[in-house]
């Protein structure tokens, strides 16, 4: 009911500034390089819209940008992910799937907050979020410690965060918001003392790697899809460091313990297989670090990809 055709949205996300460490702005050249838009074409047969442009969006950029509730770069952020949401709006709108090649997890305030806004308009209907990730990205400015925006990108999609000044994500307004209770998180590993807070406070639904050794994948998979309940257009945010280190090692805030290769792969197809996902993030791999894993980093990304938008095994 949700497809209307196999034209997909390509955006390339050349931005770094949730976070501080430079060389997560290279990924979506070194993705499109390892043959991913040829691979969507010719392979799995998508109608790819892409404007052949990684964009970095330095007109964006203030030429000052001091911390704001002790949130990093936060015009720089707020700026770039405006402009972001309104290009992820506009393919969305048309009924195209889709794809944002990242960039840190900052981003995905632009990508969720277009995909949610244009299924409303087009379907009438709230969208759900699965958010595979080490991290639960919901710390506040306040709760935060680092002020890395890469942190604080599901507060302020949910509504959790807010502020007025509309150069700090002032811009977000009802329409671009998703639920905390249509938010599932896959992963997880490496949550801050405020974020559980935040997580228990409101009951967000969350399968952390005790669930997935506890269940295995695919028990976990039932369960998470089961309580989005079919028929629900489902964004899916895949943060590589979801991914254990041995297999995803260059990305700038790695933590042991993580899923497969197969595991990543697994929850993709899964998702997939729902024929109720209308986008995907791929984010947060860094080319520049672990510069020996970094080929296989990328080669997890697409395979990621590859996985979520209908690659089968047979
Ligand atoms: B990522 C941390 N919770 O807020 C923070 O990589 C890490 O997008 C955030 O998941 C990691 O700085 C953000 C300590
Ligand atoms: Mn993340
Ligand atoms: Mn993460
Ligand atoms: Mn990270």
């Amino acid at each position: 009911f949700l497809k209307t055709n196999d034209d997909l949205g390509l955006v390339a996300v050349g931005f770094s500034g949730g976070q501080c460490k430079a060389g997560v702005d290279a990924a979506p050249m070194a993705l499109i390089e390892s043959g991913l838009v040829d691979q969507l074409q010719n392979d799995l047969a998508y109608k790819v819209h892409y404007d052949n442009e990684v964009h970095a969006y330095t007109s964006l950029l203030p030429s000052s940008d001091p911390p704001h509730r002790g949130m990093k770069n936060p015009r720089a952020v707020s700026a770039v992910t405006q402009e972001l949401s309104s290009q992820v709006y506009a393919h969305a709108k048309e009924g195209r799937f889709v794809l944002t090649l990242g960039g840190d997890h900052s981003i995905a305030i632009g990508t969720i907050s277009g995909t949610a806004k244009a299924i409303r308009e087009r379907l009438g209907r709230d969208m759900a979020v699965i958010w595979v990730d080490a991290h639960a990205d919901i710390n506040t400015p306040e709760t935060s410690d680092s002020g890395n925006i890469h942190g604080m990108p599901v507060a302020f999609l949910t509504g959790l965060a807010s502020e007025n000044a509309e150069n700090a994500f002032g811009w977000l307004k009802p329409e671009h918001r998703v639920s905390v209770k249509k938010l599932v998180y896959i992963g997880l590993r490496d949550i801050d003392r405020g974020e559980k807070r935040i997580l228990r406070e409101h009951g967000i639904k969350a399968f952390s790697m005790h669930d997935i050794d506890r269940h295995g994948i695919g028990k976990v998979m039932d369960m998470a899809l089961g309580h989005i309940g079919t028929d629900t257009p489902i964004h899916l945010s895949f943060d590589i460091d979801a991914l254990d280190p041995s297999f995803a090692p260059s990305t700038g805030t790695a933590v042991r313990g993580g899923l497969t290769l197969r595991e990543g792969d697994f929850i993709a197809e899964c998702v997939h297989e729902t024929g109720s996902l209308v986008a995907l993030d791929l984010v947060e791999v860094n080319p520049s670090l672990e510069q020996n894993g970094a080929a296989e980093t990328v080669r997890a990304g697409v395979s990621i990809v590859r996985c979520a938008l209908g690659d089968t095994l047979l």
